[in-house]
């Protein structure tokens, strides 16, 4: 067992991030037996779920004539506009049926304001609302993180950089993660990632 100062983040392990869903990644299920069996190793195990109302401004169906997978200006800056997903009480918004979710801790809600989306597991997309998280883990003593989950190039890499950010030891499991993988985006979030500090690990 790890000591009570190392959490594990598992991040989206949702229907609609695996094959199937909404926006799935591709093999997004095939991690999961590698996140269950980690999960007994930790003290402290946070998941997150994506969770956001019918109208999100991140879906493309919110604006009009776009097209998901389409990029638009908002008020903070560039943002994706994905496929409708992870809509709030839907089955696609629910966690994949084989992700152990009873030994978690705790299970930290994000993009729930329609107006911002939140890729991050710490702040929402405007990089200043924070979720929560943070404090959570800085009271109950935790220095070092290591993320799992979906997407690599997306909510696990803004949540890993702002983690490293904040002053957390953070490791990522490269191979307990996939990616989207848009335009790019995973060679992008991975040299990102290194810059910030990251570790990846197999
Ligand atoms: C995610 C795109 C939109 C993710 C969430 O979990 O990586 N990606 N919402
Ligand atoms: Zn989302």
């Amino acid at each position: 067992m790890r000591p009570t100062t190392e959490a594990l983040i598992v991040i989206d392990v949702q229907n609609d991030f695996c094959p199937g869903g909404a926006l799935a990644v591709a093999g997004g299920d095939a991690i999961i037996p590698r996140v269950n069996g980690l999960m007994d190793g930790f003290a402290v195990k946070v998941l997150t779920q994506d969770w956001h109302p019918a109208d999100h401004s991140s879906f493309a169906a919110s604006h009009e004539g776009a097209e998901p997978f389409s990029v638009t200006e908002m008020s903070y800056g560039a943002q994706v506009l994905w496929p409708s997903h992870c809509v709030q009480g839907s089955k696609g918004a629910a966690f994949h049926a084989d992700l152990r979710t009873d030994p978690a801790d705790l299970i930290i809600r994000k993009g729930f304001r329609a107006a911002v989306d939140s890729y991050s597991a710490f702040f929402e997309n405007d990089h200043e609302t924070p979720t929560g998280l943070e404090g959570y883990l800085r009271t109950r003593g935790v220095t070092d993180l290591t993320l799992v989950g979906l997407a690599t190039d997306f909510c696990v890499a803004y949540s890993a950089i702002d983690a490293a950010k904040l002053g957390f030891n953070v490791t990522v499991l490269e191979d307990a993660c996939r990616a989207i993988d848009l335009d790019g985006s995973l060679a992008k979030a991975k040299a990102e990632l290194r810059a910030a500090g990251v570790r990846l690990e197999a």
